[in-house]
């Protein structure tokens, strides 16, 4: 009895120890099961990302044929949503109404080293881009010089939008013609808001509109530079009725006027002249601070180290901050002016603004209460 006591005693005592340890074995079963199940969940969603990235193709073009496409109508035709097009530099033409018409297609149009060597011409004889499909934020025109556009339609000589709002990016519109829109036209209310950013529209020719016209579109324009445009009305922008939304824009030096009709306006210059004081990060002071923006931004369009306002970050502009060094950029003062006599009125202006119709009565003064009397 004594040994069987012994044996069951001793199997008792390993029981106790057996117990906490099929504990630990089962907890970290447990463990082992939850970390294959998210290895496996990983592995799922790891497969299901290349399934679908091998669904996205990338097309490339190149007008000397070393490429899947000579022309990009061919590779936006072939392309389906979600696909990318690469744009080899070179010049580029096409036939019929459009250089390009994007289809509503959802992909990424762009070139592959940027606009200065990538042109495409509508030969004065068509618009250049067209999106006239409920095209979204989702077609991106991204990195081409956009040229010689001429409407067949009246309207966007460069691109022409119609009840559609893509994203344009890094595009050089130039010496487009149409007579609305020459640079480009966007017609009719889309459910989104088109996106126009870090693009210069210069020298394009229209009657309304020389850089753009708008008629019922909605969209942003962002980081762009907008001068030397000409119309007979508006060489800037004309907007006719719908939501237009200029951010960190200069729409400059155009002919008959800068902007006309329903626009916000963010931190925009707005001036018959491309002129700049040397300020460009906004301390108010031309010092090391602009230099850096220069050197950051240099060899690009970013209208942000762009201190002469001509569509290039090159010499010119380290050489304008160099020559304006120390130049005080604080805004003008402004005070209250009296105008008119038997009953003046009171409007907050510059002095030099004062001058010419009435009298101002120095700096900081306001009219609330009114001082003139
Ligand atoms: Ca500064
Ligand atoms: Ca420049």
């Amino acid at each position: 009895m004594v040994a069987r006591l012994r044996v069951i005693k001793r199997f008792r005592w390993r029981d106790q120890l057996l117990i906490p340890f099929i504990r630990v074995i089962s907890l970290h079963s447990y463990y082992l099961l939850g970390t294959m199940c998210m290895y496996m969940f990983h592995l799922l969603l790891i497969s299901m990302f290349i399934t679908s990235a091998a669904f996205a193709t990338t097309w490339t073009v190149d007008d000397d044929g070393k490429a899947d496409f000579s022309n990009i109508q061919a590779a936006v035709d072939a392309a389906i949503d979600g696909d990318e097009i690469v744009v080899m530099p070179g010049t580029y033409i096409g036939i019929g109404n459009y250089v390009v018409n994007m289809n509503g297609k959802e992909v990424l149009l762009r070139s592959k080293e940027g606009p200065q060597t990538t042109i495409i011409s509508g030969q004065n004889q068509r618009s250049v881009f067209y999106c006239g499909n409920n095209e979204t934020t989702s077609t991106i025109i991204s990195g081409f010089t956009i040229t010689q556009g001429q409407s067949t339609q009246s309207q966007g000589g460069g691109i022409l939008c119609i009840v559609s709002s893509p994203r344009v990016e890094n595009c050089r519109i130039v010496n487009n013609f149409a007579f609305q829109g020459g640079g480009l036209a966007s017609l009719g209310s889309s459910p989104e808001m088109g996106e126009i950013i870090d693009c210069v529209f210069k020298n394009n020719e229209a009657y309304f509109g020389g850089a753009i016209f708008c008629d019922m579109g909605n969209f942003w324009v962002t980081d762009c530079l907008v001068r030397d445009n000409v119309a007979n009305n508006i060489g800037g922008i004309y907007v006719y009725c719908c939501s237009v939304v200029l951010q960190n824009t200069a729409v400059c030096s155009n002919a008959n006027g800068q902007t006309y009709g329903t626009l916000e306006n963010d931190d925009c210059l707005i001036s018959e002249t491309c002129e700049s004081c040397g300020d460009i990060n906004g301390d108010n002071v031309v010092n090391v601070g602009d230099l850096l923006v220069v050197i950051k931004t240099w060899n690009t369009s970013d209208i942000d180290g762009d201190v002469t306002l001509d569509g290039i970050v090159d010499v010119e502009d380290l050489l304008f901050i160099v020559s304006a060094w120390g130049n005080d950029c604080s805004p003008p003062q402004t005070g209250a002016c009296c105008i008119g006599f038997e009953e003046p009125w009171c409007e907050v202006l510059t002095e030099v603004e004062c001058n010419s119709m009435g009298w101002y009565m120095g700096d900081g003064t306001n009219c609330n209460p009114s001082p003139c009397f």
